[in-house]
């Protein structure tokens, strides 16, 4: 019989240092995105500590993740990280911020997490230019929960509270963070692991509000009442992406017939609310 490489039991996963292993197996379905969007968040913190700018050190990264399938991220890294309410990821992470500058905060939650009970949070920490990072795994549901209709499900879409369709049009997510102010905008999907692990990467280094969106499928919920098996929602992704860095923000619409747009469309430089705040109330 031919002699077959398969992986070794006993050889570490290169991720393995930033994994909790006493809570594997983890909760996510087979065909799901969210673990590969994890990698690459954990892939591009590795890299940042790796080349030592901007003073960066694993003891300083912190994750906070709201409640929902991608809210889980937080319960498997082992960093400094906390599973919030939910939708309250990002007044956490504020409150972690403001009190200790030296830490890189990131927020990795759901689309329902962060754009429907935490919506008012996202746009005020955009507005206030808070220093963190959030990363916004949107599969266009609520996936935990059974696939409840979400802030970003699609017009017509069906879900188990929209049978016959979604009546209402979604949120533009990127359009969203970029009319609130945020500093760093960008859009992925988890098929796009290297731009994204980049992108990651571009937005932890920045200075300000940072946020990134990755299409992520949720087969079991969302895929099967949308006739979208698992691997043609990757095959959609493929033929549909239009990777356009700098588009504008107002045309960022997901259309799954004329294309999803992807890439880095704001990358400006701005006092960060911290700063603004030295300025009025600390005397040197
Ligand atoms: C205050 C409160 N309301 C509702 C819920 C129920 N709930 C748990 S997860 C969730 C939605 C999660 O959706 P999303 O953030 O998109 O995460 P996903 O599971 O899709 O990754 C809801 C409504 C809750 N836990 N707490
Ligand atoms: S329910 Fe959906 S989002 Fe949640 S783990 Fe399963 S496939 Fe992923
Ligand atoms: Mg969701």
């Amino acid at each position: 019989m031919a002699s077959v490489n398969r992986p070794n039991k006993q050889q570490n996963h290169p991720l393995d240092d930033l994994i909790r292993k006493d809570r594997i197996p983890h909760i996510w379905c087979p065909g799901c995105g969210i673990g590969t969007i994890f990698a690459s968040c954990l892939t591009a913190i590795k890299e940042c500590v790796a080349t030592g700018k901007n003073g960066f050190d694993l003891d300083k990264f912190v994750m906070v993740s709201g409640i929902g399938c991608s809210g889980r991220a937080a319960g498997y890294v082992k960093l400094d990280s906390f599973h919030t309410t939910h939708g309250r990821a990002i007044p956490f992470a504020t409150g972690l911020k403001l009190a200790n500058r030296d830490l890189n905060v990131i927020v990795f939650s759901g689309d329902g997490d962060l754009f429907a009970i935490g919506g008012n949070h996202f746009i005020h920490a955009a507005r206030r230019n808070i220093n963190i990072t959030v990363i916004c795994v949107n599969n266009l549901n609520y996936g935990m929960t059974g696939g409840q209709v979400a802030a970003t499900t699609p017009y017509n879409a069906k879900t188990t509270t929209t049978p016959a369709g979604n009546a209402e049009n979604p949120f533009s997510l990127p359009l969203l963070a970029y009319a609130s102010g945020a500093t760093y905008v960008a859009r992925w999907t988890m098929l796009h692991t290297r731009d994204l692990t980049v992108s990651i990467n571009e937005a932890l280094s920045k200075k300000g509000f940072s946020f990134i969106e990755v299409l992520s499928p949720c087969p079991v919920n969302y895929g099967r009442r949308n006739k979208e098996k698992p691997l043609e929602t990757l095959k959609l992704y493929q033929e549909k992406s239009i990777i356009k860095n700098g588009a504008d923000p107002s045309e960022l619409d997901i259309d799954m017939e004329k294309g999803i747009i992807l890439g880095k469309f704001v990358d400006i430089d701005k006092p960060t609310h911290s700063e603004k705040y030295d300025k009025l109330y600390r005397i040197e």
